[in-house]
């Protein structure tokens, strides 16, 4: 138990408390794809080409999405359907630019004469990664495309599953892809990890997906950079008396109908409205076409809390660190600005998840499972490395070597204090 939940003691009930732990069992996955990035580590396209034949049921004969193909698919999507894919794009560009803009270089003299600072330099290659899913989600590629190429990465290549919805991959068109490839699950993964004849090794992988492909990104971290373990969608709302009970509700289940796993859930200090809420939820689930998927995660992770007071929200909110959290209070500003564990937070009742889920221009790739405890979301940042660097004149040098030369001999590294000692004068040397 964490200590926030521990002084939480007794000052929270649930009305409805989820019934299962969202943390799954994965042995046999983290076998089956250890074996499938040997192979294809080893064999390169032919492995790449038998899981897709035995996971995708697809004869893949070229990975690579054609020119024409790209344009193909751009020219059948519905007008209304592309314009909308891209707005989407534009205000997603727009955010990262404006947030690139303060990434910014340093130097600095912090003792005259040395001299520090940082780059920042955009990472050489990225592979997204677009996941097929229960729906084809036409603003996946837009978010872990587009930032990449506003970054300035030299090349960004997509692999989707060669099943997805050939809308996929006109978004990964539009959203600036520079390759596509059909190839999905761990062995995409794999492939893009370690290169295959066709596939092209890449320095960091992005983007969400199933339990296989979060458990290939797992065990490629290192060989390449991955951005986080994503998983089923998430909610939490933190409300007082001022709510509406009918928006939260549509709300939590805007994000239920994701995925039978989804968790979604409340905190708030009015008893009514956590009573209203649940009796809403069950009213919108036998209208909902989706209730199949929507109720059973509702079921099985849904959550209505009520606590004590304001602070306990706030705290009981910090600790399930949600991924996407919706704040209706009276001042939700001032509550906002009270919260500090969430991947993106929504403030004020206007704000709906669901307008960042495909347009508003924040990424909707985002920390679950607790993981907004130390991490935001994907960003423009995660496609740049902050390097340092360092010169020195002479006055530098005289300012930090003594120390250095002193601490090598001091941990008996006579080859560093030599290269410390190097650079110093000889009057300099023989006062040491
Ligand atoms: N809520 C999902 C993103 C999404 N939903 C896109 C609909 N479209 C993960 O944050
Ligand atoms: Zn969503």
């Amino acid at each position: 138990m964490t200590p926030r939940l521990e002084a939480l003691k007794g000052k929270f009930v649930q009305l409805k408390q989820p019934t299962r732990d969202a943390v799954s069992d994965t042995a046999q996955v983290e076998t089956t794809v250890k074996e499938i990035i040997a192979n294809v580590r080893k064999r390169g396209d032919a492995a790449v080409r038998e899981y897709s034949l035995a996971f995708d049921k697809a004869d893949v004969a070229n990975f690579e999405v054609t020119e024409e193909e790209k344009l193909k698919a751009v020219a059948d999507l519905d007008p209304q359907t592309r314009e909308d894919t891209e707005f989407a794009i534009a205000n997603v560009r727009r955010f990262a630019e404006a947030q690139l803009g303060t990434i910014l270089p340093l130097e600095i003299e912090s003792l005259p004469g040395l001299h520090l600072g940082h780059r920042v330099i955009p990472i050489e290659t990225v592979g997204c990664y677009v996941p097929g899913g229960r729906y084809p989600l036409l603003s996946a590629p837009v978010m872990t495309i587009v930032p990449a190429k506003v970054a300035g990465c030299d090349q960004v290549i997509a692999c989707l599953p060669p099943n997805a919805h050939p809308a996929m991959i006109a978004g990964c068109h539009l959203a600036g892809a520079d390759r596509i490839f059909r190839v999905g699950g761990a062995q995409a993964i794999a492939a893009m990890a370690y290169g295959t004849e066709t596939i092209p090794a890449v320095d960091k992988i992005v983007g969400p997906g199933n339990a296989f492909v979060n458990e290939a990104k797992r065990q490629v971290f290192g060989q390449v950079g991955i951005d986080q373990l994503a998983g089923p969608s998430e909610i939490f709302v933190v409300a007082d008396e001022t709510a509406n009970a009918v928006t939260i509700a549509t709300d939590l289940l805007a994000q239920a109908e994701h995925d039978v796993r989804t968790r979604v859930g409340v905190v708030t200090t009015d008893r009514k409205l956590a009573e209203d809420i649940l009796s809403e939820v069950h009213n919108q689930l036998e209208t909902l076409p989706t209730a199949p998927v929507a109720a059973v995660a509702w079921k099985d992770y849904g959550e209505i809390t009520v606590v004590e007071d304001e602070e306990a929200m706030i705290a009981y909110s910090d600790h399930i660190a949600t991924e996407h959290l919706q704040v209706h209070t009276r001042d939700p500003q001032a509550t906002a600005q009270k919260l500090r564990n969430y991947g993106s937070i929504f403030i004020g009742e206007l704000a709906s998840v669901v307008y960042s889920d495909k347009c508003c221009g924040t990424n909707h790739t985002l920390p679950t499972m607790g993981a907004g405890r130390y991490t935001g979301g994907l960003w423009v940042g995660s496609y740049v490395k902050i390097a340092t660097h360092q010169w020195l004149d002479e006055r530098g040098v005289a300012a930090v070597a003594p120390a250095a030369v002193r601490q090598s001999a001091t941990e008996k590294l006579e080859g560093h204090r030599r290269a410390a000692a190097l650079r110093l004068r000889p009057k300099q040397l023989a006062a040491e």
